[in-house]
């Protein structure tokens, strides 16, 4: 059984902040934990839009706090995000992350991040070697 609090992992290497400081992600469980996914507290903060197009990951987002949205690349659909919504990057969907206010966001990847990755440029993660 692993039990973990967000206060045990602030300050530490698994709290990982954006090369632009647009989101910090709080790693609860990344690969050494071996469960097949990662699982990240991560706020996005306010005023900020990255562009992310995880090609080499799965991930699923579920906003608790704060209110966004997300804008696709492919199409311009924009989507409100608010506590309650949940989008999944099913398709390794391109698309840009707008904050209006800081958000909070409960994120899993599949596979899972090693745990101190940032974005590429190309606002991917690369495969954990
Ligand atoms: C929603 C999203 O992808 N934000 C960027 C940070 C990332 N989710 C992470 O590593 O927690």
């Amino acid at each position: 059984m692993l039990v973990r609090m967000l206060s045990d992992i602030l300050d530490t290497d698994r709290e990982v902040y954006a090369q632009n400081n647009n989101w910090v992600s709080r790693r609860l469980l990344a690969r050494a934990d071996n469960m097949g996914f990662s699982l990240h507290d991560t706020i996005i903060f306010a005023k900020t839009e990255t562009m992310i197009w995880y090609k080499n990951h799965l991930e699923a987002v579920y906003c608790i706090e704060g209110e966004g949205e997300i804008e696709t690349a492919k199409d311009g659909t924009v989507y409100p995000i608010k506590p309650g919504t949940m989008y999944a990057l099913n398709d390794h969907d391109k698309h840009f992350l707008r904050a209006f206010k800081d958000m909070r966001l409960v994120c899993v990847f599949n596979p899972p991040l090693k745990g101190d990755e940032v974005h590429l440029e190309d606002g991917s993660y690369s495969l954990s070697e």
